[in-house]
């Protein structure tokens, strides 16, 4: 069990997060580096003492963002895929085993609130397919959680670039980058865990290719090694109602493909519209008991994280990324995973 980190500008304090049972260590990332950075092995060094003084143990990353250029397939690609591989390095010199990205066009995750209400006064992120169709970034219309990062002419011009990028180039430029990273990642000893997109829909005219199963049956054949892995992430593909995700553990899992799962629960409706709720199963369309069980069943040994968490008690962290509700979904999901591996026998 895993739990996420900002590093030293999170609210949320190693010291709060060992203190949640079962704690086994942090996912974090050198997030004020920018795409395409080499990450230096003293800052890396600096991150995995500061998670270790708190007993706490550093071998997931998530994520080392992937420059546009690649997703874009420019000539300077190389250029940045020899950076990520120097990274892939660093990172395996100071033992870390995942590493988690994305290969989402643009933005990495989308929703149109990030605090609407739930019945019990609760608040979390949420998407409406219409709103995120009205949002006009001619008119300088932002997008929460997004609006501070370029200004909306720069948004404009990088979406343009994307207009000759269809699902089928996107996926030949994730090809191409696979094919340079997955054997630095094979020599070092780190599984790349490519993480679904979310929502799992093209959203503003952008290509999307990791949608559904069948999407990832094409990644992952274009590489049948193990580094070439998933970050299985319940409420990104739970968003999308016709995605079976207990199928998907054990399709992908039994292979030895999924090295990192992400666990939360969406109410997600049939039109492409979702608000994420608690981890309880019966607060939202997954089933978290059966896909726990489907891990259990598949002799799932990678590592697990809360996904996003809801604003309670009044807590205003990072969006989605709060203490409280996140430790919540811990306790409960250890109470699953306890209770199906010793059915499992396990
Ligand atoms: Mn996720």
């Amino acid at each position: 069990m895993s739990f996420r980190w900002y590093g030293a500008s999170d609210p949320v304090t190693l010291a709060q997060i060992r203190q949640i049972p079962g704690m086994h260590g942090i996912v974090s990332a050198l997030y004020h580096r920018a795409p395409g950075d080499v990450w230096p092995a003293a800052e890396i060094a600096n991150l995995r003492e500061g998670i270790g003084e708190h007993g706490l143990a550093f071998e997931l990353v998530e994520s080392v963002p992937v420059h546009e250029d690649i997703k874009l397939g420019k000539p300077q690609r190389d250029h940045w895929i020899e950076n990520y591989g120097r990274t892939l390095e660093n990172l395996a010199a100071a033992g870390v085993r995942v590493v988690c990205y994305n290969f989402m066009p643009v933005f990495d995750w989308t929703r149109t609130s990030l605090d609407r209400p739930l019945p019990d006064g609760s608040n979390s992120l949420a998407f409406s397919v219409s709103d995120a169709a009205a949002i006009d970034f001619s008119r300088g219309m932002s997008l929460p959680g997004w609006d501070s990062q370029r200004t909306p002419a720069e948004f404009r011009a990088l979406i343009a670039q994307y207009e000759s990028v269809d699902e089928n180039a996107l996926r030949d430029h994730l090809a191409y980058f696979l094919a340079a990273i997955v054997p630095v990642a094979a020599a070092e000893g780190i599984k790349l865990a490519l993480h679904p997109d979310d929502p799992p829909r093209p959203i503003f005219g952008l290509p999307r290719i990791v949608k559904n199963a069948a999407d990832i049956r094409r990644i992952l054949a274009m590489d049948d090694r193990a580094e070439n892995g998933l970050t299985l992430c319940s409420g990104s593909l739970g968003a999308d109602l016709r995605n079976d995700v207990p199928a998907m553990v054990r399709e992908f899992g039994s292979r030895g493909r999924i090295h990192f799962a992400h666990m939360r629960n969406v109410k997600a409706q049939a039109n492409g519209d979702f608000q994420e709720t608690s981890h309880l199963s019966q607060d939202g369309s997954l089933d978290m008991a059966a896909i726990v069980r489907a891990y259990c069943e598949i002799g799932f040994d990678g590592y697990v994280r809360p996904d996003h968490g809801r604003n309670i008690w009044g807590e205003h962290g990072n969006p989605g990324y709060g203490l409280y509700d996140r430790a919540l979904g811990v306790a409960y999901l250890n109470g699953l995973w306890e209770a199906s591996s010793s059915a499992a026998g396990a």
